[in-house]
């Protein structure tokens, strides 16, 4: 999560900007103030899981401490987790580069390891996924709600490659946690596939935050048609800053994105409605 921007992001007093992620990120913080003013988080259920809610976050959740270092290792490298159980992930990065911690099932990180070969400036920004400069320690509350074996990992280009990689273990010993299970979560609802007659290298997206400081757009997207790339939700650069004014979050927009030099840059966009 990025949490430093998040929160400089509502000091500013750009509020409602980054929902889902700055709800998370401001509780995992105890500022309940702000959470109130923030619209209802969305929960995505995940197959490995979903983001913790609100409630989970307060009823102090199991800490489990990781360390990521540059011998491209996580430590510990297994985490046995009970089904339903809520955990904080503190995660200290003892190295000297960019690291990230990224829960997923295999098949979700090979495919999104794959994305960060072919493009190496991309960033995600989702619930499920910490990136941590050198000597900075982020952190992720999660709840995992099904059983079964997932991995974690760091996907920046090579180092998912040099073996950066560690397994949640999810067990399915404790019938009595199903029933706390969240139940409010909204359904997993990808940003709309569009039958419309849009030229076919627009995509469409949800605008989650406008970040003039460091000329980002968070977009939850569909599928980029153009870039080969899945739905997601991506920080993207821009072309030209103005394109920062003419979005909000929230918005439901048709973007074209290109990519230049490994980075991804959105080169138009529109609000659509
Ligand atoms: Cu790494």
């Amino acid at each position: 999560m990025k949490l430093i921007q998040n929160l400089r992001a509502l000091s500013v007093g750009t509020v409602l900007v980054g929902l889902a992620v700055t709800s998370l990120a401001v509780h995992a913080h105890g500022n309940e103030d702000h959470v109130k003013t923030a619209a209802p988080v969305k929960l995505e259920q995940k197959a490995w899981g979903i983001a913790a809610e609100a409630k989970a976050t307060n009823a102090a959740p199991r800490v489990i401490a990781i360390s990521m270092t540059d011998a491209m290792r996580f430590t510990p490298k297994l985490i046995q987790v009970k089904l339903g159980e809520t955990v904080k992930f503190v995660i200290k990065n003892d190295g000297q580069m960019l690291h990230e911690f990224v829960l997923g099932t295999k098949a979700e990180l090979d495919e999104h390891a794959a994305l960060m070969l072919k493009f190496p400036g991309m960033e995600h920004d989702e619930p499920y996924m910490a990136h941590v400069p050198a000597g900075k320690t982020g952190e992720i509350v999660w709840t995992f709600n099904r059983a079964g074996d997932f991995d974690f990992a760091c996907l920046i280009a090579g180092h998912y490659q040099a073996g950066m990689v560690g397994q949640v273990k999810v067990s399915d010993a404790t019938p009595a946690a199903v029933a706390a299970l969240p139940t409010a979560a909204t359904a997993a609802t990808a940003a709309p596939a569009s039958p419309s007659v849009a030229a076919a290298d627009f995509s469409d997206g949800e605008i989650r935050k406008v970040d003039k400081d460091t000329q980002r757009l968070t977009i939850k997207h569909g599928a980029i048609k153009n870039l080969d790339m899945p739905g997601m939700t991506m920080l993207f650069r821009v072309k030209d800053p103005a394109l920062l004014d003419k979005v909000k979050p929230g918005d439901k927009v048709k973007f074209k994105a290109e990519s230049v030099g490994g980075a991804i840059l959105v080169t138009e966009i529109q609000v659509v409605e």
